[in-house]
C-alpha cells in the first residue's frame, strides 16, 4: 500500500522569511516549476519552467497588481504568502494566498500533462481576488507570460486578442484562453511588458493585436475592476502546448504542392526571360 498519496503538506505562512524552496508540480508528461516567494531578481518570481516531454517551453509565468490608477504595478508574490498547499510534493496541484492591504489574492495552479512523446500539456491558473475591507477597490491584475518554445524564443510569433493569445513555431504550438475577457492585452519585445510592470509608472497594456515573428516575444492580460466590500472577482486562465504536425502526415498534399509550385516557377522563368527578351532595349527590371 502507497499510504503517502494521503499524507496532507500544509503550510500556514505568516512572515516573508518563511521561504519553502522552488515548488515542482508533475503529471504524466509535464513538470512545472513554481516559486511563490519574493526574489530581488523580478524574473525568477512566479512560473519558471513548464516542460514537456523534457522539453521546456516556458521562460515565467507571473501576476501583477495595481491598486487604483496612479500608483506603479507589484509583483503578488511581494504580498505576505498566508497560506501554501500542495498534497504531496511534485502533486499536480498547488494553492498559494497572498495578503495584500484589504485583499486577498488566491492562486489556484493544476497542471495537466499528456502521454509520454505526445508533446501535449495542459495548465488551468484559477485566480480569485477578494475585497476583505470595507471600501470599494479599484483593482488592475496583469498576468505575463513569457513562453520560449522549444527552448528557444527568437523564432517564435505571438499574436493576442482580448480573451486569446497563440504563439507557435515549426515545432509548438502555445494557446491561452481567458475568462472573462482582458480589459487591455499586448504583446511586445521580450522585455518591453515585463520592464512597464517592473518601473515606477503607472501602466495600461496597449491593445494592439500584433503579430511578432523571428524575436523573443512576451505579451499579457490585463483585467481592470472595482471590487465591492466582501466581493471577489474570478478570473480563469487555460494555457495549453501541442506538438505542431509534421508535413510528412500528409505526403500526397506535398507532393502535389511540390509538383504545382514546379510548374508554377518554370512558368515564371519563361515569361521572365522573355519580358527581358522584349524591354531589353529600355533595361527595365521587374521585380517579383
Ligand atoms: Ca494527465
Ligand atoms: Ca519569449
Ligand atoms: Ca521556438
Ligand atoms: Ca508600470
Amino acid at each position: 500500500m502507497v499510504t503517502a498519496g494521503i499524507s496532507l503538506i500544509s503550510l500556514a505562512i505568516t512572515a516573508k522569511s518563511a521561504k519553502p524552496a522552488v515548488l515542482t508540480l508533475s503529471d504524466d508528461n509535464s513538470v512545472v516549476a513554481f516559486d511563490p516567494n519574493y526574489s530581488i531578481n523580478a524574473a525568477n518570481n512566479g512560473l519558471i519552467l513548464w516542460t514537456v516531454d523534457d522539453v521546456n517551453q516556458l521562460f515565467q509565468n507571473q501576476f501583477w497588481y495595481r491598486i487604483g490608477s496612479q500608483d506603479k504595478e507589484s509583483p503578488i508574490n511581494n504580498l505576505n504568502l498566508i497560506h501554501l498547499e500542495q498534497s504531496q510534493i511534485g502533486d499536480k496541484q498547488i494553492s498559494a494566498t497572498y495578503a495584500g492591504r484589504g485583499f486577498e489574492i488566491v492562486f489556484d495552479l493544476t497542471l495537466d500533462g499528456d502521454s509520454e512523446g505526445s508533446g501535449r500539456s495542459n495548465l488551468f491558473e484559477n485566480i480569485a481576488i477578494k475585497n476583505i475591507s470595507s471600501d470599494k477597490l479599484d483593482f488592475h491584475l496583469f498576468n505575463y507570460t513569457d513562453f520560449d518554445l522549444n527552448n528557444n524564443g527568437t523564432q517564435d510569433t505571438t499574436k493576442i486578442g482580448s480573451n486569446k493569445a497563440e504563439q507557435f513555431d515549426g515545432f509548438t504550438w502555445a494557446t491561452e484562453v481567458v475568462e472573462p475577457k482582458a480589459t487591455h492585452y499586448q504583446v511586445s519585445p521580450v522585455s518591453t511588458i515585463f520592464d512597464a510592470l517592473e518601473d515606477n509608472a503607472s501602466t495600461t497594456l496597449n491593445n494592439l493585436p500584433s503579430l511578432l515573428s523571428s524575436g523573443d516575444n512576451a505579451y499579457a492580460f490585463q483585467w481592470d475592476f472595482t471590487l465591492d466590500p466582501e466581493k471577489s472577482f474570478l478570473i480563469k486562465n487555460y494555457k495549453s502546448l501541442k506538438s505542431v504536425p509534421e508535413p510528412t502526415i500528409i505526403p500526397a498534399l506535398v507532393a502535389l504542392s511540390s509538383l504545382m509550385l514546379l510548374c508554377y516557377l518554370r512558368r515564371w522563368w519563361l515569361f521572365r526571360n522573355k519580358s527581358k527578351l522584349e524591354y531589353s532595349d529600355r533595361t527595365i527590371e521587374v521585380d517579383y
